[in-house]
């Protein structure tokens, strides 16, 4: 304690001591000349004085302990993995409810039996580790070696594993079960060395512990697998595997490259050099030595990764398969949603046509066209859980035609179909098919736009309405696209209206 503080903790407890001798010089004084008066009164008194001083104590008492309570050396256990478990659960849940909204059955039964594995792992939970890497880089021979026997089949030429192995065992030091994987290989060719691949990179994806497993220096399609699986939060080692064909320092330089190139993907620490089933030495006498593998340091780098991440990798990769269902699911959801609003754009834009063709107007009336369109921006809204009363969608029918026009939409519209029909239709009906086929392709440019609108739960975005009506024209501007567009229109709008002329007339 420094001299400052001594200082002005002797001069407090002076000063707190004069106080209560005073306070109680005072009350004596106060006590003795009451009970002179009234003995009961100075009785009264004094009571109230010692329940006051009980009073005192008990708060000075519950003030002291209040203080020093945060100071107690109690040291709470990690909340970590328990937290990301709990937020697991959480996604878990909100997945479940998101699901039943999915139309396609079949996707649905999917969906809900994937939410049930990953539940699974919060009972079952051995560490998954997955064994990873180009064909014939040593994979199986990895597991081999840990494992202590032959398990798989090992082989030069590339593709020896055809499917998926899993095999359990336990590190001494660690509590869990472990489960490894051993995986076909990647970067092979042909249709089923893709398809191998693929099953390959889902397993790598729901490992808790993965390891990369090269036999060379890095080539840039395994930088490319391994720095995409390090984006998503896996836990990986990168093993440099066959170290007894090069010597002692060229493994130094290869090591040195790869920790180089990898420093922002992994760890220099996560990257080790073994010989998992070294190659058979002929000695001098003509004898041949197979040496034993070399994995030590792959196994004590498991085991450190393991012991002390070993609850967060399995959290993490709970939530991570979690997080990742729910992506899929939000997809899902917004793909059928899409499908289902573009029959509704569809379905209106040609109801627009009709109405507007038979309308002999000079030019399109967006008014009648918004009015047309309230209606679909209210279907469009109900798909994406939005209800919207009409009044409100005339509102945003009515901008948003008012946008079409400030953009020059609509007259551009009108250019594009008056050359594209020339060909096409005869001169009597030109004006009003031209009508038609633009209030048609106005209610789609608006109709898409809508969309775009709903999906992002009512939000224009930051270039607000403009940006959005803009995109939607640039798209639906695409010659493939118009050409369709017209022939259906010739179809469906100017044929029957060339017939009601005929009939008319
Ligand atoms: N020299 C040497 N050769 C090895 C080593 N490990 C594996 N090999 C050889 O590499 C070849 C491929 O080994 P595998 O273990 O089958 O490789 P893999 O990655 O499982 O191959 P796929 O299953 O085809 O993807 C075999 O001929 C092994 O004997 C090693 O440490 N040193
Ligand atoms: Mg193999």
């Amino acid at each position: 304690m420094s001299w400052s503080r001594l200082l002005t903790a002797i001069v407090g407890i002076i000063l707190v001591l004069g106080l209560m001798i005073w306070l109680i010089s005072s009350l004596s004084g106060l006590y003795s000349s009451v009970s002179v008066t009234s003995p009961l009164l100075g009785n009264v008194l004094l009571v109230l004085l010692l329940v006051l001083f009980v009073l005192l104590l008990a708060a000075a008492g519950y003030f002291y302990f209040l203080f020093r309570q945060p100071q107690r050396k109690h040291r709470p256990l990690p909340k970590a993995p328990v937290e990301k478990t709990e937020a697991a659960r959480e996604t878990l849940d909100a997945v479940r409810q998101q699901v039943a909204q999915i139309q396609d059955e079949v996707s649905r039964q999917a969906l809900l039996e994937r939410s049930h594995e990953i539940e699974q792992r919060f009972s079952h939970r051995a560490l998954q580790v997955v064994v990873f890497g180009t064909g014939s880089a040593g994979k199986t021979s990895i597991v081999n070696a840990m494992m202590g026997r032959m398990i798989g089949e090992v082989g030069a030429p590339m593709g020896t594993t055809e499917i998926s192995q899993t095999y359990s065992f336990r590190f001494k030091s660690v509590d869990r079960e472990i489960q490894i994987t051993d995986t076909p290989g990647i970067l092979e060719a042909g249709i089923i060395g893709t398809e191998r691949e693929r099953l390959a990179r889902q397993l790598a994806t729901a490992a808790d512990l993965l390891l990369f497993v090269l036999d060379n220096d890095l080539r840039k399609s395994e930088y490319e697998a391994l720095r995409s699986l390090c984006e998503i939060g896996k836990r990986s080692i990168l093993v440099l595997n066959k170290i007894d064909l090069y010597p002692t320092d060229d493994v130094e330089v290869i090591l040195e490259r790869l920790r180089e190139r990898l420093q922002s993907v992994i760890s220099p620490d996560d990257i080790v050099a073994i010989a998992a089933n070294p190659q058979p030495i002929p000695l001098e006498t003509g004898e041949i030595v197979q040496p034993d593998p070399d994995i030590i340091p792959l196994l004590r780098r498991m085991v450190a990764v393991l012991r002390s991440e070993g609850e967060d990798l399995i959290a993490d990769n709970i939530l991570l398969q979690s997080q990742r269902l729910g992506e899929e699911v939000r997809q899902l959801i917004d793909a059928e949603r899409l499908r289902q609003a573009e029959k509704i754009v569809d379905r209106y834009q040609w109801i627009g046509a009709g109405v507007v063709s038979v309308t002999p107007l000079p030019v399109v009336d967006l008014l009648a066209a918004a009015a047309i369109n309230a209606q679909m921006v209210v279907e469009i809204g109900r798909i994406y859980g939005c209800d919207i009363n009409l009044e409100r969608g005339k509102e945003l029918a009515i901008s948003l035609a008012k946008t079409l026009v400030s953009l020059g939409v609509v007259r551009g519209a009108m250019e594009l179909f008056t050359i594209a029909l020339q060909t096409n239709v005869g001169t009597f009906l030109i004006g009003r098919a031209i009508q038609g086929i633009t209030a048609a392709y106005l209610t789609r440019i608006a109709g898409k736009s809508f969309i775009e609108y709903f999906r992002r739960n009512q939000d224009w975005g930051d270039g607000g309405m403009t940006e959005v009506v803009q995109a939607q024209f640039q798209l639906n501007q695409r010659d493939e696209f118009m050409r369709v567009f017209v022939q259906q229109a010739i179809d469906r709008v100017v044929q029957p209206l060339g017939e009601r002329m005929k009939d008319e007339g």
